[in-house]
C-alpha cells in the first residue's frame, strides 16, 4: 500500500544545507539557511544560554510535563519582551500567550485557530515571503493569497502596490506582516509607512498577523524591532503575533517561541487562550521545557538580559560588517557601473541579491556558493575573509 506514495520534494531552504554537506570543494560556502555563524563560520552558542543552562543544572530542575500553554514564567517574559512590560494590553490581561514549537509551530497553531474560528477567511502573504508560510497555511486549510511587496526595479518596497492589495482583500482578512527584518528581502516599511499600513488594515477590518522571528536582529535593539507590533497595539487593534527565539538567542533546535493573541478584553483573551490550548492538545499535547527555561532565565534576569543584548549587538554587528565589506568588494570589482547600494539598505540576516534562478544555479554549480534559488544569501553565514570570493562569484553570475 505504501508503493503508491510519491517522493516529496526537498525543502528549498533546508535542502540547500544537505547539498552543501555533500560538496567536497574547500571553497564552498553555505549562505542558504538563516543561521548565525562566527567569523570562523562555526555555529555559535550564546554565553548567556550556557549560563542559563548552568543555572538550570545547579537547581536540579525536573522534567515533568508542562501545562498545554507552556511555562508560565516564559509566557510572561516573552509577552513583555514583545509588547513592553508597561503596555496596557499586557497590564490589562488582553494578551493570550501560549508557548509554541518555535516560530513555525506558533504560526501553525494560529493557522489551526483561523481555520476553526474564521472559516473561509484569507491570509495575505507578502510577495515574496518566507517559503514555509505557504506550506503552513496550505496544511492548515486556510486560503491565502499575496500582496505586492518587493519591487525588483528599485530593489525596494512596492509600497503603493502593498497598500492597494491590502485594500482590495476581502474584509476581515488576516494580513501577515514580518515585524522586522523581512525574510527574504531585508526590506522593512518605515515608521510612516507602518502607520499607513495600520490605517488600511483598520479601514478594512482586517486582522494583523505579525511574524516576529528576528527581534533584535534588524536594528540591534529589541524595543526598536518591536515598534511595528507596538504601533498596532497602541491603536487598540486585535492581532496575532508569532515569536521565535531561534535566531536572537540562537536556540534553533530547542524549538522555542510563542503565539500571542491580543484581544479587545481580558475576557475574550481568556476564551481565546482556552481554545488555543484545545487546539494544541491533540497536535502535540504540551511543548518542550528546556528552551522555555533558558528564555525565562535570560529575559527574566536583569543581569543576563543585559549580557544577551550585548551578545546580540555583537552578532548584528558582525553581519553589518560583512554587509559593508561585501558592498565594498562588489563596488571595487564590478566594472559594469551597477549600483550595489541596495545591499547596504537591506537589514537583518539576509541580502536579496536580485540574482535569478539560473544565476543562483551558477553561484552553486561553478562557485560552490549555496543559496536559495530566489537569489537570497544569508550574510549570517558569511565571513569577512570570504567577501572577496563571494563578490567574484556574484559578479560572474550576474554578467553571465
Ligand atoms: N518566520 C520567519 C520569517 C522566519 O524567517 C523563520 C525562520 O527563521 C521562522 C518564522 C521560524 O523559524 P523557527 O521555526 O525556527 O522559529
Ligand atoms: O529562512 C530561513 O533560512 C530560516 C530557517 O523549514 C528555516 O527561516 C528554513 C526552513 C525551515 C525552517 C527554518
Amino acid at each position: 500500500r505504501f508503493e503508491s506514495i510519491p517522493m516529496a520534494p526537498p525543502d528549498p531552504i533546508l535542502g540547500v544545507s544537505e547539498a552543501f554537506k555533500a560538496d567536497t570543494n574547500s571553497a564552498k560556502l553555505n549562505l542558504g539557511v538563516g543561521a548565525y555563524r562566527t567569523e570562523e563560520l562555526q555555529p555559535y552558542v550564546l554565553n548567556v544560554v550556557k549560563k542559563a543552562e548552568t543555572l538550570m543544572l545547579e537547581r536540579g530542575e525536573n522534567k515533568e510535563y508542562l501545562p498545554i500553554e507552556g511555562l508560565a514564567a516564559f509566557n510572561k517574559v516573552t509577552a513583555e519582551l514583545l509588547f513592553g512590560a508597561d503596555n496596557p494590553v499586557v497590564q490589562q490581561g488582553k494578551v493570550a500567550t501560549i508557548q509554541g514549537l518555535s516560530g513555525t509551530g506558533s504560526l501553525r497553531l494560529a493557522g489551526a485557530f483561523i481555520e476553526r474560528y474564521f472559516p473561509g477567511a484569507k491570509v495575505l502573504l507578502s510577495s515574496p515571503s518566507w517559503g514555509n508560510h505557504k506550506n503552513i497555511f496550505n496544511d492548515s486549510r486556510v486560503p491565502w493569497s499575496e500582496y505586492r511587496y518587493y519591487d525588483p526595479k528599485t530593489v525596494g518596497l512596492d509600497f503603493d502596490g502593498m497598500i492597494s492589495d491590502i485594500k482590495d482583500a476581502p474584509e476581515g482578512s488576516f494580513i501577515l506582516l514580518h515585524g522586522c527584518a523581512h525574510n527574504p528581502t531585508g526590506i522593512d516599511p518605515t515608521p510612516e509607512q507602518w502607520e499607513k499600513i495600520a490605517d488600511v488594515i483598520q479601514e478594512k477590518n482586517h486582522i494583523p498577523f505579525f511574524d516576529v522571528a528576528y527581534q533584535g536582529f534588524a536594528s540591534g535593539s529589541l524595543d526598536a524591532d518591536a515598534s511595528s507590533v507596538r504601533l498596532f497595539t497602541a491603536r487598540g487593534m486585535e492581532l496575532f503575533v508569532a515569536q521565535s527565539y531561534s535566531k536572537n538567542l540562537g536556540l534553533y533546535a530547542e524549538r522555542i517561541g510563542a503565539l500571542n493573541v491580543v484581544s479587545s478584553s481580558a475576557d475574550a483573551a481568556a476564551r481565546v487562550k482556552s481554545q488555543l490550548k484545545r487546539l494544541a492538545r491533540p497536535m502535540y499535547s504540551n511543548p518542550p521545557i528546556h528552551g522555555a527555561r533558558i528564555v525565562a532565565n535570560v529575559v527574566g534576569d536583569p543581569v543576563l538580559f543585559n549580557e544577551w543584548k550585548e551578545e546580540m549587538e555583537l552578532m548584528a554587528g558582525r553581519i553589518k560588517n560583512v554587509r559593508q565589506k561585501l558592498f565594498d568588494s562588489l563596488s571595487a570589482k564590478d566594472k559594469s557601473g551597477k549600483d550595489w547600494s541596495f545591499i547596504l539598505r537591506q537589514i537583518g540576516m539576509f541580502s536579496f541579491t536580485g540574482l535569478n534562478k539560473a544565476q543562483s544555479d551558477n553561484m552553486t554549480d561553478k562557485w560552490h556558493v549555496y543559496m536559495t534559488k530566489d537569489g537570497r544569501i544569508s550574510l549570517a553565514g558569511l565571513s569577512l575573509a570570504k567577501c572577496e570570493y563571494l563578490a567574484d562569484a556574484i559578479i560572474d553570475s550576474f554578467h553571465n
